[in-house]
């Protein structure tokens, strides 16, 4: 009975010694007791790595017990939840995330010094989870965390790669790839749930059969793999709230091959069932496009199938009539990778739950929302050849989408055929295929742009005729990122100035706090802490970039970063063309002149995805120019160029605060909000920039004063790209500023070496080659003007200081918790659900 269990629950809690506690000397026993028992090494005797393991353990168990009461809480008050669906994550550490989200950094510290360790040497043993390539997937682990914090019932699904983003190696300035097995020493942040499995099915074929009288489809698959999840705890920060990813690691079913063990091949069998593996094993390293490939298709359905398997168990254990689905479940797809989530539901509504189309459909359109990372016009696309023998009952399901779908419209359009082809989810032609979009577009009820000129691109180029049909379901969600992890983290001493400054530490849960800075813009004492805190931050960076180059800096200069994948739109050419005419104007300089030139530091980092030639030429070239100018003892500290390797989230947590100024050179219309911006934003660091993407919304917020602006409008951008075409007329000389064509003729010519490899990389912006198109040529004077306008405000170190705070002060509105927020009161429809202390 009831009492019996209630007695048995108390003896055991009391067995528990409650819950864990958080004093320095329990967190001590229990780190020894994970040293001893968990990581297996003696107690008097292990070192760093072996500190952090057992450190990670300790908080691991913390992590748990919260996360549990956290789901019970779920499961009692059953609020609606939100279930956010992504190909990537990329976390990067967790070890001081967590112990900042959990209170206990301080006691932990203590801790550890007391065992005779230091805590931010342990933290630095960690190495990075990697399961994403760039903004986006660090979006969704900056999303998770306001997820967390401000206690929605939410969870992530993903999946668990092996192997995460490439490692960048650099051989004699060239790229190379090696492979991330990032779980070769262990994961303690993440749990294995041995029973929470679920076969995923692929291949075979479509038959009609008799049921009830009625004939229904059903799909007779041909092979099963099965599906492990893989939990990982994301606490909140000032909550109890703890909620869950669950990632997905693909294993041979024990059903696999049944056949072959009976027919006697054993061997051949048992190596066929591994293969099943190889589905999660590698992140695919291109940062937007995915066409075409096979294994990738196996991956987004094994991870869209697990992840609705769990989902639809959850509600079915709290629920039996499927109307109540849009009331208790948001389904959100992190761009169009996770969108064969749409056909799925809709094959387990009609063709196991054998509810009729219409009806299924009709829940199907009201649980998905749907947002969009990308400027670019032609989208996923998934050849039907593929899914016809990958998953041929679901490609019969896009068919009858596509057909409802298209009826709809010619009774809303007319035979407008030339628009209809244009909306159609399948595609024809050559290839036949599934615009992935229009599938998210057609089922979704919200459509998202993260950034306002993003969204704007998307209702008059992009998806202009969807827009015209459904103008209510496109809306505007500007990115944010979790200054949790941008500043509590990665800047430990710009936080406790902020604190010490605003009185308070509020500013962590409620960013917008960060405005109350701008009361002592005018204050000496602080403007000298606010100094006090860039230098050291520089230090720290300045002995990174010695390490890993051999290159000393001097920590007078301008700190001048560039990190992010290395894209021709995203310009990092600009920036190496300008510092190669920096070097030309310091070669010319007298004495006189040069006393007055500020230092700089240029530092670039990023990697590029294996396959994008260019853009590894890109950065040969940037060590080829590091290597003349770096060595040149005429130049000394007035200009150094260093490129930083293997660029990752625990890197940028390195950099970034030790920036001065960073870059954001995207040809106006190319990126669609950027992230990298609101963290150099945060840190005090000044942007130079374009006005593009969310840098729009940071002028908004700043204004045009406090940063340095450069370049074509979006509006002037199709302009130029029309005149640079019409130049190509014969006999009409090409307009290339003197400086531009200068320093293209050294890079041609030679002057960095390696001028045949680089031949094909300055034809990209040649005059009758490659046509420039993200028109470096035309935006070089404008970019010159806004560097030596950085200058010049540099040597006024006070402006330069108000400057810096009044990014921060106006990077409240860049935080992930406005954005996440705004989803879920405007999309999602859910509420925070706050676990009881
Ligand atoms: C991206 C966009 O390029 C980037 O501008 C945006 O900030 C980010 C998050 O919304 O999404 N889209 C994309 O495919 N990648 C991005 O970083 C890889």
């Amino acid at each position: 009975g009831l009492g019996e269990h209630r007695a048995k629950a108390e003896r055991m809690f009391s067995l528990m010694d409650g819950f864990l506690k958080n004093d320095p000397i329990s967190l001590q026993k229990d780190i020894l007791h994970h040293v001893e028992y968990t990581v297996a090494r003696s107690r008097f005797s292990f070192d760093d790595f072996e500190a952090y393991q057992a450190l990670a353990h300790t908080v691991r168990d913390r992590l748990i017990e919260r996360w549990h009461d956290t789901h019970i809480y779920f499961k009692r008050t059953k609020p609606k939840r939100l279930y956010f669906l992504s190909l990537e994550f990329l976390m990067g550490r967790s070890l001081s995330n967590s112990v900042i989200n959990l209170g206990i950094e301080d006691q932990c510290a203590e801790a550890l010094n007391q065992l005779g360790f230091e805590f931010e040497v342990v933290a630095e043993q960690e190495g990075d989870a990697a399961l994403g390539n760039g903004g986006l997937a660090r979006l969704s682990a900056c999303q998770m965390d306001s997820l967390a914090t401000l206690d929605y019932p939410a969870w992530g699904y993903g999946l668990r790669y092996e192997y995460g983003l490439f490692r960048q190696i650099i051989v004699d300035g060239f790229q190379h790839e090696k492979p991330d097995y990032w779980l070769n020493f262990g994961n303690p942040w993440e749990i294995e749930r041995i029973h929470v499995t679920y076969e995923v099915k692929f291949y075979g074929t479509v038959e009609e059969v008799e049921m009830n009288g009625e004939k229904q489809k059903v799909w007779i698959p041909g092979e099963t793999v099965e599906a492990v999840a893989y939990d990982n705890p994301i606490p909140g920060y000032g909550t109890r709230n703890t909620i869950n990813l669950r990632l997905w690691a693909a294993k041979p079913s024990s059903k696999f091959d049944l056949e072959a063990y009976n027919t006697g091949d054993y061997i051949n069998s048992v190596v066929n069932r591994q293969n099943a593996e190889t589905i999660s094993n590698v992140l695919y390293p291109d940062d937007r496009s995915h066409q075409g490939k096979e294994l990738r298709l196996e991956q987004q359905y094994f991870f869209v199938s697990a992840s609705l398997q769990d989902i639809m168990r959850r509600f079915k254990e709290e629920h039996t009539n499927f109307d109540e689905l849009p009331e208790k479940v948001a389904l959100h797809l992190n761009d169009t990778h996770p969108s064969l989530s749409i056909a799925e539901v809709m094959r387990m509504l009609v063709d196991e739950e054998h509810l009729g189309w219409h009806k299924a459909w009709d829940i199907v359109c009201k649980i998905f929302s749907f947002t969009t990372h990308t400027m670019v016009t032609d989208g996923e696309k998934i050849p039907v050849e593929l899914l016809e023998n990958l998953l041929p009952r679901h490609l019969e399901i896009l068919y009858e989408i596509n057909f409802n779908f298209l009826e709809e419209m010619k009774k809303r359009i007319g035979l407008d055929y030339s628009r209809l082809a244009l909306l159609s989810i399948v595609e024809e032609g050559a290839m036949k295929s599934i615009r992935m979009a229009n599938l998210a577009i057609v089922c979704s009820h919200t459509v998202n742009g993260v950034s306002k000129l993003h969204l704007e691109k998307l209702k008059t180029k992009t998806f202009k005729d969807f827009y015209g049909l459904y103008p209510e379901k496109f809306q505007c969600k500007t990115n944010g990122v979790s200054q949790r992890r941008w500043i509590v983290v990665s800047n430990p001493g710009l936080r406790d100035l902020i604190s010490k400054w605003l009185g308070t530490e509020a500013w962590i849960r409620d960013a917008d706090l960060l405005s109350g800075l701008r009361d002592h813009l005018d204050n000496a004492d602080f403007h000298l802490e606010w100094k006090m805190v860039k230098k050291v931050n520089k230090m720290r960076l300045a002995e990174y970039i010695e390490a890993m180059s051999g290159v000393k800096v001097s920590l007078d200069a301008m700190f001048d970063v560039q990190v992010k994948r290395i894209h021709e739109y995203k310009r990092q050419l600009l920036n190496i063309f300008g510092i190669i005419h920096r070097y030309n104007c310091l070669k010319n300089m007298d004495k006189d002149s040069r006393r007055k030139v500020v230092p700089r530091v240029c530092i670039i980092g990023g990697k590029a995805a294996p396959g994008y030639e260019i853009a590894k030429k890109i950065i040969k070239l940037c060590h080829a120019v590091a290597e003349k100018i770096n060595n040149d003892t005429d130049i000394g500290d007035l200009l150094k160029v260093v490129f930083i390797p293997d660029y990752n989230v625990s890197v940028a947590e390195l950099v970034i605060p030790g920036a001065d100024l960073s870059q954001h050179l995207s040809t106006a219309g190319n990126e669609a909000s950027g992230t990298g911006n609101m963290k150099f934003l945060m840190n005090g660091c000044l942007l130079l920039a374009t006005a593009d993407g969310s840098t729009v919304e940071i002028i908004e917020e700043i204004g045009e004063d406090n940063l340095f602006v450069f370049g074509a409008k979006v509006h002037e951008v199709e302009k130029r790209r029309q005149k640079r075409l019409s130049n190509l007329a014969p006999l009409q000389p090409a307009k290339v500023p003197l400086h531009f064509a200068r320093v293209l003729r050294m890079v041609r010519d030679g002057y960095f070496g390696h001028n045949d490899y680089f031949k094909s990389l300055c034809e990209t912006v040649e005059f009758g080659f490659g046509n420039d198109y993200y028109l470096l040529t035309s935006d070089f004077g404008s970019y010159l003007e806004a560097q030596a306008a950085a200058d010049k405000a540099f040597v006024n170190q006070d402006k330069w200081t108000r400057m810096s705070i009044l990014s921060v002060a106006g990077s409240g509105r860049f935080s992930s918790d406005r954005t996440i927020q705004d989803y879920a009161e405007s999309t999602w429809k859910i509420s925070p659900c706050r676990c009881p202390l």
